[in-house]
C-alpha cells in the first residue's frame, strides 16, 4: 500500500502552480527561446503509476473476416506488399497501433499469391489463424504454417510468404515498430526478386534447436531472439492438456506457458514476449494487473474479460486488447485457449516489469 502521506503529496503536485500575470508573461517570454517550465507539466510527465492512451477492446472475428475477404477482390497481395487489416485502437485512430506499443493486423493470402520479400528492423510474429498450405520464408528457410502456430520473424531478416494451399490463409500479424521508431531505429529494404532463394531445409531451425539439443557447432554467443522459427501448435496442446491433466491451475493466469529461446531461457523474441494459456471452464482467474501490454487471440472456446471498467465476450479468432496496468479477469464459459503477446520482453531488458497479483475485485 502507498504510504497516505505520499498520496496526498502526489494530489498537491497533480494541482499544479495556480498562474499569475507574472508567471504567465514569464512563460510567453521563456517560449520564444525554446524553453518552458517543468513544474506545469511535471505531473503528467512523470505519472504516478501507467497512464495509458489506449482502451480495452475486442474485434469480432466474425466482423472483420467479410473485410479481409473484400480486401481480396479490391487489391493483389503484390500490390498491397502485404495485404492486412490493420487493429487500431479506438482511442488511437490513424496510427496503427492496437495499443500505444504495439501494432496488431489480420493478413490474408491468397492460394498462389506471393507477398514479396523484404527485411526491417521491426521484428514480426505471425500466429496462424484459419486455413493450411501458407509458408513464411524466413531467412532463405521455410516454415509451413498450420493453425495455432506461432512463427517468428526476427529483426533484419528477408522474409517472404506463399501460400501454396487450396483456401485462403489468415494469421495474426505483430510487430513491434512503435517502439523501433520511438527510438529512430527503423530500416527497411525490398529484395529485387519478389522471393528470396532457399538456402536450407523446410523447418531445419525446428530440426536443430526444438527438442532440448543443439548442434554442437552452434554459435558461441547466442541470438537474442530464438534459433526456433516457427512453434506449432500441437506441442503447446500437448503440454497444455499434461498440465491440466497433472496440475492445478494458477488462480491468476491458469494453466499457462511461455515461448522461450532454448540457447538463453529468456523469451523466444527481444521485445515482444508470448505466450499461450488454457483457461478451465467455470472458474474465474482472480485479477491480475501488468505493467505490459497484452494482445490476445483465442484459440479455442467461449469466455468474457473484464479489463479495468470493460468487459468483452470473445469466440475463436477474436482479438482483444489489455492496456496496461488494467486489472484483467478471465472467464472461460467452455474451455479455452487464449494466445498472448505483449512488451514485457522489452520491459524487462530495461528493468521496469512490474505485476500485481489481487486477491479481491478493486
Ligand atoms: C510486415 O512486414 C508484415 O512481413 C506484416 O508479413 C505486417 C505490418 C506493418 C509493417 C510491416 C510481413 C506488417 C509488416
Amino acid at each position: 500500500m502507498a504510504d497516505p502521506t505520499e498520496l496526498l503529496r502526489h494530489k498537491a503536485m497533480d494541482q499544479g502552480v495556480a498562474e499569475t500575470d507574472a508567471r504567465s508573461a514569464f512563460y510567453a517570454r521563456a517560449g520564444e527561446k525554446d524553453l518552458a517550465p517543468l513544474w506545469k507539466v511535471l505531473a503528467g510527465l512523470v505519472t504516478p503509476f501507467p497512464r495509458p492512451k489506449a482502451l480495452a477492446h475486442r474485434w469480432r472475428y466474425a466482423d472483420v473476416r467479410p473485410f479481409l475477404m473484400e480486401a481480396c477482390d479490391l487489391v493483389t497481395a503484390a500490390e498491397a506488399e502485404r495485404r492486412v487489416m490493420v487493429f487500431e485502437n479506438p482511442a488511437l485512430r490513424g496510427q496503427s497501433r492496437v495499443s500505444d506499443s504495439l501494432f496488431a493486423g489480420l493478413q490474408i493470402i491468397k492460394p498462389g499469391e506471393v507477398a514479396p520479400a523484404h527485411r526491417h528492423v521491426a521484428s514480426a510474429l505471425r500466429f496462424i489463424i484459419e486455413g493450411e498450405g501458407a509458408y513464411s520464408a524466413i531467412g532463405g528457410e521455410r516454415s509451413v504454417m498450420h493453425p495455432g502456430d506461432f512463427v517468428i520473424t526476427p529483426s533484419w531478416v528477408w522474409h517472404d510468404h506463399g501460400n501454396e494451399g487450396p483456401a485462403p490463409v489468415v494469421w495474426l500479424d505483430g510487430l513491434d515498430m512503435h517502439i523501433v521508431n520511438l527510438l529512430n531505429a527503423s530500416f527497411r529494404e525490398e529484395m529485387a526478386d519478389q522471393q528470396h532463394p532457399i538456402v536450407r531445409p523446410d523447418d531445419a531451425s525446428r530440426a536443430e534447436y526444438g527438442h532440448a539439443m543443439a548442434p554442437a557447432s552452434r554459435p558461441l554467443h547466442p541470438s537474442t531472439v530464438s534459433p526456433i522459427l516457427n512453434y506449432p501448435y500441437v506441442r503447446a496442446d500437448e503440454m497444455l492438456t499434461s498440465m491440466a491433466a497433472h496440475s492445478p491451475a494458477d488462480p491468476w493466469r491458469g494453466h499457462m506457458l511461455d515461448y522461450l529461446n532454448p540457447l538463453t531461457g529468456d523469451w523466444a523474441m527481444p521485445t515482444i514476449a508470448t505466450s499461450m494459456r488454457r483457461l478451465p471452464a467455470g472458474i474465474g482467474t482472480k485479477p491480475y494487473r501488468s505493467t505490459d501490454t497484452t494482445v490476445f487471440c483465442v484459440v479455442e472456446g467461449e469466455g468474457t474479460s473484464k479489463i479495468g471498467d470493460l468487459e468483452f465476450d470473445w469466440a475463436p479468432h477474436d482479438v482483444f486488447v489489455a492496456p496496461s496496468w488494467e486489472v484483467q479477469e478471465h472467464q472461460a464459459s467452455r474451455t479455452a485457449t487464449l494466445f498472448s503477446y505483449s512488451d514485457r520482453a522489452v520491459q524487462e531488458k530495461l528493468s521496469l516489469w512490474r505485476e500485481a497479483r489481487l486477491d479481491a475485485k478493486i
